[in-house]
């Protein structure tokens, strides 16, 4: 029989990555999907198959973290061998904003996954669980950042994952149960969401140089992050699982870049002087800032034997290359003479 995963945050960026990696190595996958008044499955569209055909893989439920009990209807159904709780509110920015429905979501949520394991486990089942954390936790504290690193987390987005952590922590030790905490750092792809710093770069930088656009604006320049490629990392959460006994672990490159230099490779890439179209703007500065985060995950490729596959300049590359290709097709649209108009302008 195929083992069974129950992905939490299926249609984000990470949850399709995993999606497709877990359905290649012959798994069941079954994700959850909050209802929405406009399609957010987008990213599982390729992999998609329409359950009335025999065999298919991927099976979709719709539910939410805010929402035990009809979590605990999905985890019956789904009898997962493999729980990947991804789901959260996980801008940064954002969660300034929305501080409360943060915590709802990234602490209580997993708190309420964590509470139907127990009983999943108590009445006789088994699953082993990932939970997503996140290299906000550290934020002020000095890099190098590892497993001993103590946390100091910046804002509601990292107070919450910490909290988030500490459940798991306490779960593992009262229950004895195999869960285990990944602390990645960024990671992106093209699947990125467009108002994350790296993907709203190659977006724009891709409509600038092809006429659609002539501005960008964006906050804080200097920040220095740890930027690998998601596919890489989705292959860790996996690994993670299939671990001997759980434990927490550093996701990262060992490679720190600022926000200027991800621009400087990106606009060299489509042949821009990006000093020309980008401006700044203060609502995208952060009342607290994280600004230097450079990850150490020793403990990860000795333990797991995991280590990325895609650098830096390839990452910007692979993402640079996919948004000309996108901008290229709204150009073509537009000389035809349709309205083109950006998706989630309103949001950026
Ligand atoms: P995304 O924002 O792309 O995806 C988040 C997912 O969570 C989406 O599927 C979203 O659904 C879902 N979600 C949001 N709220 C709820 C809810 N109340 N109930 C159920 N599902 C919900 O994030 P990423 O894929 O980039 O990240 C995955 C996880 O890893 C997140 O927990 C993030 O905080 C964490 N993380 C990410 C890192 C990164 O660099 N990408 C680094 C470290 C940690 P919808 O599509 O409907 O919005
Ligand atoms: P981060 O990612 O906060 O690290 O969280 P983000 O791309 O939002 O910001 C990275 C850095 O860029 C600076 N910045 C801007 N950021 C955004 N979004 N928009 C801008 O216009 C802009 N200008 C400058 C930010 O100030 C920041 O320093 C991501 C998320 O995926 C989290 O869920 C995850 O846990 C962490 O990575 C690890």
């Amino acid at each position: 029989m195929s083992k069974r995963a129950l992905i939490c945050g299926i249609t984000g960026q990470d949850g399709s990555f995993l999606a497709e990696f877990l359905l290649a190595k012959g798994y069941q996958v079954h994700g959850i999907v909050r209802r929405a008044s406009t399609f957010n499955t987008e990213r599982l569209d390729p992999i998609y198959t329409d359950p009335h055909e025999s065999g298919a893989s991927l099976l979709l439920h719709y539910g939410d973290v805010t929402d035990g009990a009809g979590f605990r209807r999905i985890l019956d159904k789904a009898q997962p061998d493999e729980i990947y709780n991804l789901a959260a509110q996980s801008h940064v920015r954002v969660s300034f904003d929305q501080a409360e429905y943060t915590a709802d979501v990234v602490a209580t949520g997993t708190l309420r996954v964590l509470e139907a394991l127990r009983d999943y486990v108590a009445s006789g089942k088994m699953a082993r669980m990932y939970q997503a954390g996140s290299s906000e936790m550290f934020g002020a504290a000095a890099p190098p950042q590892n497993e001993s690193t103590p946390f100091y987390p910046r804002s509601p987005y990292g107070v919450s994952k910490v909290a988030a952590h500490w459940y798991c922590v306490n779960y593992r030790e009262a229950y004895n149960l195999f869960i285990t905490n990944g602390i990645l750092f960024n990671h992106e792809s093209h699947r990125r969401g467009e108002t994350f710093v790296t993907r709203k770069i190659t977006r724009a930088l891709a409509r600038i140089k092809l006429g659609l656009q002539d501005k960008l604006y964006l906050g804080n320049l200097e920040a220095r992050r740890d930027w690998g490629y998601a596919g890489d990392y989705v292959e860790a959460m996996w690994m993670m699982l299939q671990h001997t006994e759980p434990g927490d672990f550093v996701v990262s490159t060992g490679e720190a870049h600022s926000v200027r230099e991800f621009l400087d490779v990106a606009a060299a890439r489509c042949g821009l002087d990006w000093k020309k179209h980008v401006e700044n703007d203060p609502r995208y500065f952060r009342p607290t800032e994280v600004d230097f985060l450079l990850g150490d995950s020793t403990k990860a490729r000795a333990a797991l034997g995991w280590k990325p596959r895609v650098g830096f300049e390839e990452l910007v590359h692979l993402m640079m290359d996919h948004d000309l290709e996108l901008a290229s097709q709204e150009r073509t649209l537009t000389a035809a003479g349709h309205k083109v108009v950006q998706r989630g302008v309103s949001q950026h």
